[in-house]
């Protein structure tokens, strides 16, 4: 089994993640920020992770620093969970619709940190969540996680639909890269041999 269990205490916020990657999509939330809730549970169903994540942050300033350091703290497990990711597809991408809104999400398992961001929020915020702690998310995971990663809502009115596309994508493209190539065997899948660094 890859799994993980990480936590990570600041004088902002103290978060435990575990995660396990060949789980059965179970996810167990109690953050204080109910839409990162919601949508990290499309994560856990669509990547078929297991994922229970417990934070508790300085929600009485905002959601920033919450919701940052539970990225970081994410890609942080997801790093120790993948291992040293022999025989991997290591790629991943997914389409996701939501009647209106269409998101693509394309990962790649790289050792390299990166992310390309480009979703135009058609709001600011969904109901108390500002849109513009998203951004925040992912490159707290990707900095954490050493993945590239990038995400492109195509098209979307609502934001909220276009939030969940993205996440839904990303849970897709999660679970296709962490998928185990029965042709890889234990090979990894670089000509350089390594994805470490
Ligand atoms: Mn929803």
């Amino acid at each position: 089994m890859r799994h993980a269990t990480v936590t990570r205490n600041t004088l902002e916020t103290q978060i435990t993640v575990s995660i396990n990657l060949d789980g059965s999509g179970v996810g167990r939330f109690e953050t204080g920020v109910p839409f990162l809730d919601h949508m990290m549970d499309q994560i856990a169903r669509h990547g078929l992770v297991d994922l229970d994540v417990k934070a508790v942050g300085d929600l009485h300033i905002d959601a920033h620093h919450t919701v940052e350091d539970i990225g970081i703290t994410l890609g942080q497990a997801f790093a120790r969970a993948i291992g040293d990711k022999k025989g991997i597809r290591r790629y991943g991408h997914a389409y996701v619709p939501l009647d209106e809104a269409l998101s693509r999400v394309v990962i790649d398992l790289s050792g390299r940190p990166g992310l390309v961001y480009n979703i135009d929020f058609t709001r600011a915020s969904i109901g108390q969540f500002d849109v513009d702690l998203f951004s925040e998310f992912f490159h707290g995971f990707v900095n954490h996680a050493m993945v590239t990663l990038h995400i492109d809502n195509l098209r979307g009115i609502n934001s909220h639909h276009q939030a969940e596309t993205v996440f839904k994508a990303f849970g897709r493209a999660l679970r296709m890269a962490v998928e185990t190539d029965p042709r890889m065997a234990d090979q990894m899948p670089s000509t350089k041999g390594t994805l470490t660094a």
